[in-house]
């Protein structure tokens, strides 16, 4: 599968191209994990061109970090997040495939992706081939788990942070994924921007209970109560 490069300008250059390759390392976020109180595990697959910022993402997803810049991958990547609620805990292990020149798309990467219980496919804002690309992988992921199964993509604009490059609008995105029934979100994994939604989006993608992104809101008379015992506080 042919994919296009995109380069920050004040960043090396970066030209990788080719195939993907998943090594067969044991998926940390399986239930026969170490942690029996595990009440679910997920595995979510990232994918996009080079230096769309796909490490970066999946950094401020899980350990909420930016680092620049990063260096690009040469394996797989694989980082989980784990989240707590009273007793149950979840875990979602974010898993990116090296992308390789030589290898061809393997049996190891399609086999990945059937077992993915969703996908975000990343895309920079500052780069509409990068954008074709991650529509190519839309296909591609329809073309191994079939048409009729709905599987849960998430499109995602990194990169809004860099206001006077933007290139794609999210009309455009939103045009490219509206034949696959795919949402869009835009975010920066530089400033955290969009990154509450990001999460709440992934977490409704598997099914986790609502109270792991849910906010409780005040109602007004808790904060005029609040108001009240402050104020004779003072
Ligand atoms: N301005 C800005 N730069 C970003 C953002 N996210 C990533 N970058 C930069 O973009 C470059 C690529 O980011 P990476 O996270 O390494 O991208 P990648 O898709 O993992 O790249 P490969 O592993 O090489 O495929 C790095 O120099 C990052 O610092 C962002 O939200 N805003
Ligand atoms: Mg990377």
């Amino acid at each position: 599968m042919e994919y296009n490069t995109c380069t920050n300008n004040d960043d090396k250059e970066i030209t990788q191209g080719g195939e993907l390759k998943v090594e067969s390392k044991p998926r940390s976020g399986s239930i026969s994990d170490v942690n029996i109180g595990y009440n679910r595990s997920a595995t979510v697959m990232v994918f996009g061109a080079p230096e769309t910022g796909k490490s970066a993402v999946i950094a401020r997803l899980v350990n909420n970090y930016f680092r620049a810049p990063s260096l690009s991958n040469t394996t797989e990547e694989h980082e989980t997040l784990t989240i707590r609620s009273g007793k149950e805990q979840f875990k979602i292990q974010f898993l990116s495939p090296f992308l390789n020149v030589k290898a061809p798309w393997s049996l190891a990467v399609e086999d990945a992706l059937n077992k993915a219980d969703a996908f975000l496919l990343i895309y920079a804002v500052n780069c509409r081939e990068s954008l074709e690309t991650a529509i190519a992988y839309r296909e591609k992921i329809g073309d191994v788990r079939g048409y009729t199964e709905k599987v849960p993509v998430l499109l995602v604009g990194n990169k809004v942070d860099l206001i006077t490059e933007r290139i794609v609008i999210p009309a455009e995105a939103e045009l490219r994924a509206l034949h696959w029934d795919t949402a869009v979100l835009e975010v920066s994994a530089k400033t955290a921007h969009g990154f509450s939604e990001l999460k709440r989006n992934i977490f409704q993608m598997l099914d986790f209970p609502p109270r792991l992104y849910m906010t409780r809101r005040k109602s007004s008379l808790q904060k005029l109560l609040t108001a009240c015992i402050s104020d004779g506080s003072n």
